[in-house]
């Protein structure tokens, strides 16, 4: 006799449909179902759980990890559209003296509705926005933003910003110290070298900043010239982070030359969005996304 049938003989008598469909066995089909059912749900919530979960997975979790967790989380981790506010966005670190806004745009731009909006307007300068959220997948994870410059000159930057740390202290705080001390830097630059425009990107570990908190640590990827987009327009960027630190960068859907694997911070899973200059005034861009999944 199998366990639900076992069981069924104990049951009290406010549970008699179920007695009554032991006499008139049928029991063996619930069984069947329950067991088809079972299954799916622990083969299905362990799958998940392998991409989840640590190396060490508590046995005794198992039973319950993929009932409450497999079946529920999403893949998708963080999504945004800016379309009516781009709060908790805001500015969490900058350079000394940086002139800048960080504001919600709610205009439409190419079919695009709803921007954060970054203007920094001195030379040599960068603000970081961030919503201090965390990423929800401690292992290979996808993040991506769709971003135009306004207004372009040549050196024009802006940057996806993940790896980042945080205290849980107030951020940003005085002296800068309880967020994004430590964090990878993909920037994006617009050239115009005597009329030939393009975009060219790089990627940088931020290992600390100097007394101007300016940003320094080394370029894990270096400039490479991104052909195939159009640096006056919309471009998609994605950076590919897997768990062993293995990154590879994605523009307009088409993967770059070039990967980088560092690990240094990619446990740390805060992420915001940089607009930056470089010796050439001031820049002004648009951000129309942001989502991470993996
Ligand atoms: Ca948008």
């Amino acid at each position: 006799m199998n366990k639900i049938a076992r069981l069924c003989r104990l049951l009290p008598t406010s549970l008699e449909p179920l007695r009554t469909l032991r006499r008139r066995k049928l029991l063996p089909l619930l069984s069947l179902t329950g067991a088809i059912m079972m299954a799916f749900v622990l083969v299905a919530g362990n799958a998940k759980a392998e991409l989840d979960a640590p190396d060490s997975v508590d046995e005794d979790a198992t039973v319950f990890f993929p009932l409450i967790i497999g079946l529920t989380e999403p893949s998708i981790s963080y999504d945004t559209n800016f379309t009516g506010s781009i709060l908790p966005w805001e500015a969490r670190r900058w350079s000394s003296g940086a002139d800048y806004e960080v504001k919600h745009n709610d205009g439409c731009d190419d079919g695009q509705c709803g921007f954060l909006e970054i203007k920094v307007n001195n030379s040599q300068a960068y603000v970081i926005s961030s919503p201090l959220e965390a990423v929800k997948a401690p292992f290979t994870y996808k993040i991506r933003t769709r971003a135009k410059l306004l207004d372009r000159q040549d050196g024009d930057a802006y940057s996806m910003i993940f790896g980042g740390n945080w205290t849980s202290n107030g951020c940003p705080a005085v002296d800068f110290s309880t967020c994004f001390t430590n964090y990878y830097e993909f920037r994006v630059r617009y050239r115009d070298d005597n009329g030939d425009k393009f975009l060219e990107w790089k990627l940088k570990r931020v290992d600390g900043h100097d007394e101007n908190n300016q940003n320094y640590g080394p370029d894990i990827i270096d400039w490479k010239r991104v052909d195939g987009v159009n640096p006056d327009s919309w471009v998609k960027w994605e950076v590919e982070v897997h768990n062993n630190g293995q990154m590879y960068i994605y523009a307009d859907n088409t993967k770059q030359a070039g990967s980088a694997k560092d690990s240094q911070y990619i446990n740390n899973l805060y992420f915001g969005l940089m607009g930056r200059t470089s010796s050439n005034g001031g820049s002004h861009v648009l951000f129309d996304m942001l989502k991470i999944d993996s």
